[in-house]
């Protein structure tokens, strides 16, 4: 790939943080221009079929398009040299990174019972009756109580083992989530 700057990126998906956040935020970390391109709901229908997936986020690179936000997240990295040259500090970016893999996990039920109860093997609609209401609840109710404190500390020890940015001495990807 010649220079960032002679390409031209746009970064489609919902007009959420979902698994896309991390990619804005690596393209500004990074000084890559890209277009945001936010799609609602309606217009997706007619992308979904268009999609190699069925998924977004999709980026286009000079017209081609890309799938998967992880790939994309190293590939912003990789040219906004925010990947630690270091084996051993990219092991520990790519730890960091993994962790927060397993929070994302650790929220879907709660979050996935109640959009897309379906993907969980439950009926259409189960979201919507007193039994799966309670079952959203006890999920979501577990996850704030039990496992987010687990992750905030694992979070927390991260960032203290670790000198102003977050992996070594250079900024590295940032994660969000919604
Ligand atoms: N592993 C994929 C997951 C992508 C994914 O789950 N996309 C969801 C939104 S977060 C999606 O496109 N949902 C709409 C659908 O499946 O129709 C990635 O990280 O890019």
């Amino acid at each position: 790939m010649t220079s960032v700057s002679d390409h031209t990126y746009k970064l489609t998906y919902f007009n959420i943080e979902g698994v896309a956040e991390k990619i804005r935020l690596a393209f500004v970390l990074a000084g890559i221009n890209f277009e945001d391109d936010r799609i609602n709901s309606e217009d997706w229908a007619a992308l979904k079929p268009t999609t190699k997936y069925g998924q977004l986020p999709v980026l286009t690179i000079d017209g081609v398009e890309y799938s998967q936000s992880d790939a994309m997240l190293r590939m912003a990295g990789r040219c906004g040299d925010l990947i630690p040259t270091d084996p051993l500090e990219e092991m520990r970016m790519n730890e960091a990174i993994g962790i927060s893999d397993d929070l994302d996990r650790a929220l879907a039920p709660g979050l996935y019972y109640a959009i897309r109860p379906t993907a969980y093997g439950m009926p259409e609609g189960y979201n919507n009756t007193d039994e799966g209401k309670d079952h959203i609840r006890r999920c979501r109710v577990d996850f704030v109580t039990n496992k987010l404190p687990n992750f905030l500390d694992f979070f927390v020890a991260i960032l203290k083992s670790t000198p102003g940015t977050c992996i070594g001495t250079r900024s590295h990807f940032p994660r969000s989530h919604s």
